[in-house]
């Protein structure tokens, strides 16, 4: 902490779920938070922040911020409430809660929390309410990156990515289906010092995103493609006598049947022939990533989002194995750091607690679960840190679920978000800076303490405050529930495994980032063929997206949706200045599409197809591709002039692997707005 005359600077963390987790320096006088920094001392963050996160006192002190708990007094969804008391919120929710379980059982409560705070303890504790309470399971995650674990998981294990530290050592860097500048935007430093020591850098990716655009060559394959491309740069590379024998004799499963079976199909010609790219293109490809040094893939989540997504990823992901590339300093490969953390999150969660096994609900089916499920039928849904009715797939049916007059919702938010407008008591969250929580990041090998900054604004309340008040008037006693921040940082380290069991609480508690002394080889081995998945999805091959074979000259346009630069998904709507930067909600029409259509720059349009409509601006670029349309940002209602929003348009069907969402398994078409 260091003192001036007027204000104090102290260390926090950003709670935001970003792989780059930054390490800032918060100004605080009289209580009030003046500004933020990046903090010159984090070694990934390097002290600056993103465009987002740079001013966030408007985000804490945005006059949109939730100041009191509220109840509904209009019909649900119509946005009027009431102020109640904090007494009044907990008292009436645990009174409905205990008539919901006597009379439907404990299994007609779900509760739907997530990553709004990346916090351990934030994110974690209210799953340990919902154990002891006996409600539905919640299978998180798979609205994001549930597909691309199972994908990364089956090609090479718990394998944690490679430290993206280490990138400043390799020569080729390629940022497969990663808008690095928006997403891992302090990747870049490490990928200019790189590049400053000779490095070509390669953008993979259907969109000519930021990435592309600083890119030395873009390639821009279909939606969906990956698989064969990897598979096509396997057959040349073997072809070429490229690949490591040594490395692959030790470290590699089913090799011998995937030469045999699958690698002679896919030659340039015929992954041409699947990607659109040209085959001098696949062959110029597998030659720079087989001749180089320490060659380096940074996969992004967004190519796990369509049907075939985990395979997508698995085959990415068993590239550096074929050039031995794990070995050394500089390759390898990075979608995230998660696995190299060995904190017992449980005992944070307490899958323990659960009085028997209870029925598991898909994140990404939300609507479903509200509209379609029986016995019993969910009566009482709890959702924090998380704003469904825009980013969950089939948003559509997700409101007409929470229109149901027989559930009872509480949604707890910092904002009057979407999803809070269709609650029947809404809460007051804090933001991260005004709450105690450990973090570890999924980009990098640090891990941070984060004090309170400042005291809760208004009436808010963290999620760790909100779930043990409502433990103690549920009546559940177990210390989980009332355990201080440091109790809890020391019940993630008692049973922690790895390199994690060696951290210091007291190290951790200054609040200076700590890294895991851990140095990455590598999986021990890469699964070409992995027989625990089945046979159908054994061996890594390429298959088309089966919605594809339906598509109809209706909807002849692919949608392609991804974060946007200025938003962190729709948490921060309710900043004025970065709503602006984001713009209008926008969709990009290549020009020859837009041609077709007659539609010009600027246009307004709607996206159509057999599930509706929904309000944008079009920006005619050729950044999109032919035949694909792109969304950056999935955005407020609010900001669509026809109230909507893009997920309704996305159906709830699932990855082959790890039941995660959709998204880029959608087809459209975009025509002259009727709004
Ligand atoms: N500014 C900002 N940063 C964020 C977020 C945000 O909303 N805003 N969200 C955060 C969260 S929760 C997450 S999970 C991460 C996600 O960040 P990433 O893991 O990077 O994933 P996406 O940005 O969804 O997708 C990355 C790229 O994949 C491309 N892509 C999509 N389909 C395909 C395909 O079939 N093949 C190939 N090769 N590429 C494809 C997209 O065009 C996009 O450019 O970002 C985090 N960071
Ligand atoms: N079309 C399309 N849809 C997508 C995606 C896409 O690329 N395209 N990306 C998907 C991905 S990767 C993800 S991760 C999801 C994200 O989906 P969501 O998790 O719904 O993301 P946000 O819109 O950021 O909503 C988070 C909410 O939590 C609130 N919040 C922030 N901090 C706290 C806190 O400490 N406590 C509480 N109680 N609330 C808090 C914020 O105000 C905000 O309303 O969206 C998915 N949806
Ligand atoms: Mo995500």
């Amino acid at each position: 902490m260091i003192d001036t005359s007027e204000s104090t600077v102290t260390r926090a963390v950003c709670g935001h779920d970003c792989p780059d987790q930054c390490s800032m320096l918060a100004t605080v006088r009289d209580g009030k938070l003046l500004s933020v920094a990046g903090d010159p001392e984090h070694p990934f963050t390097r002290g600056w922040l993103c465009a987002k996160v740079a001013k966030y006192e408007q985000r804490v002190y945005s006059p949109d911020r939730l100041a009191t708990p509220l109840r509904r007094t209009g019909p649900k969804g119509s946005g009027s409430f009431a102020p109640i008391s904090w007494d009044d919120a907990l008292d009436e929710i645990v009174e409905r809660w205990r008539e919901v379980a006597r009379r439907w059982g404990s299994e007609a409560l779900l509760g739907y929390c997530y990553s709004g705070h990346m916090g351990l303890i934030n994110r974690n504790l209210p799953r340990a309410l919902f154990h002891a309470l006996g409600a539905c399971r919640f299978q998180a995650g798979t609205v994001c990156d549930s597909a691309a674990e199972a994908g990364w998981t089956a090609a090479v294990g718990r394998t944690p990515g490679v430290d993206p530290e280490s990138i400043v050592d390799s020569d080729l860097i390629i940022a497969w289906g990663a808008n690095i500048p928006t997403t891992n935007a302090h990747l870049l430093s490490f990928l200019s010092e790189a590049r400053k020591k000779g490095a070509r850098f390669i953008a993979i990716d259907p969109h000519r995103n930021r990435a592309a655009r600083h890119a030395d060559w873009h390639l821009a394959p279909r939606i969906g493609s990956d698989a064969a491309l990897a598979l096509g740069l396997m057959h040349c590379l073997f072809r070429d006598g490229q690949h490591d024998a040594a490395y692959l004799a030790d470290h590699a499963t089913g090799l011998d049947r995937l030469r045999a079976e699958i690698l002679p199909a896919y030659t340039p010609r015929a992954v041409a022939a699947i990607t659109s790219l040209e085959a001098s293109d696949v062959e110029r490809l597998a030659d720079l990533y087989g001749r180089a040094a320490a060659p380096f893939i940074r996969l992004g989540m967004g190519m796990s989002r369509h049907t075939r997504g985990a395979m997508a990823i698995r085959a990415v992901a068993s590239l550096p194995a074929v050039v031995g590339a794990w070995t050394t300093h500089g390759g390898g490969a990075l979608m995230d750091t998660a696995g190299i953390w060995g904190f017992d999150y449980d005992a944070i969660r307490r899958p323990d607690l659960a009085p028997r096994e209870t029925r598991s609900i898909n994140h990404s089916e939300l609507g479903r679960a509200l509209t379609e499920l029986d016995n019993p039928p969910l009566k009482a849904l709890f959702v924090a840190a998380n704003n469904p009715t825009v980013t969950c797939p089939d948003a559509g049916r997700v409101e007409r679920g929470l229109l149901r007059e027989d559930l009872f919702t509480v949604v707890h938010d910092l904002f009057l978000s979407d999803t809070a407008r269709f609650a029947d008591i809404v809460l007051p969250a804090t933001t991260a800076l005004e709450t105690d929580d450990l973090y570890r990041s999924y980009g990098t090998y640090y891990t941070q303490f984060g004090a309170r900054t400042i005291e809760p604004v208004g009436e808010s309340r963290s999620n760790a405050r909100l779930v043990a008040d409502l433990a103690a008037r549920l009546g559940l006693t177990d210390p989980v529930f009332s355990r201080s921040p440091r109790e809890h940082v020391a019940a993630l380290l008692a049973n922690a495994t790895g390199p994690t069991a060696a951290l210091d609480i007291d190290d951790l508690l200054s609040g200076t980032p700590v890294k895991l002394p851990w140095t990455s080889r590598g999986p021990a081995m890469t699964f070409f063929v992995n027989d625990a998945l089945g046979a159908d999805q054994a061996i890594i091959q390429w298959r088309p997206d089966p919605a594809e074979a339906n598509v109809t000259p209706e909807w002849p346009l692919r949608l392609l949706t991804v974060p946007g630069h200025f938003q962190a998904h729709t948490a921060y709507d309710g900043v004025a200045f970065l709503r602006k930067r984001e713009g209008e909600p926008a969709c990009l029409v290549h020009p020859d599409d837009a041609t077709a259509r007659a539609i010009r720059d600027g246009d307004r349009v709607d996206i159509v197809n057999q599930a509706g409509r929904v309000a944008f601006r079009a920006a005619v670029s050729d950044a999109a591709q032919p035949g694909i349309v792109v969304v950056e940002s999935v955005r407020a209602r609010n900001r669509h002039r026809d109230g909507r929003t893009l997920n309704m348009l996305i159906g709830d069907g699932l990855t082959d692997l790890g039941g995660g969402a959709t998204y880029q398994s959608t087809w459209i078409d975009v025509r002259p707005s009727q709004s």
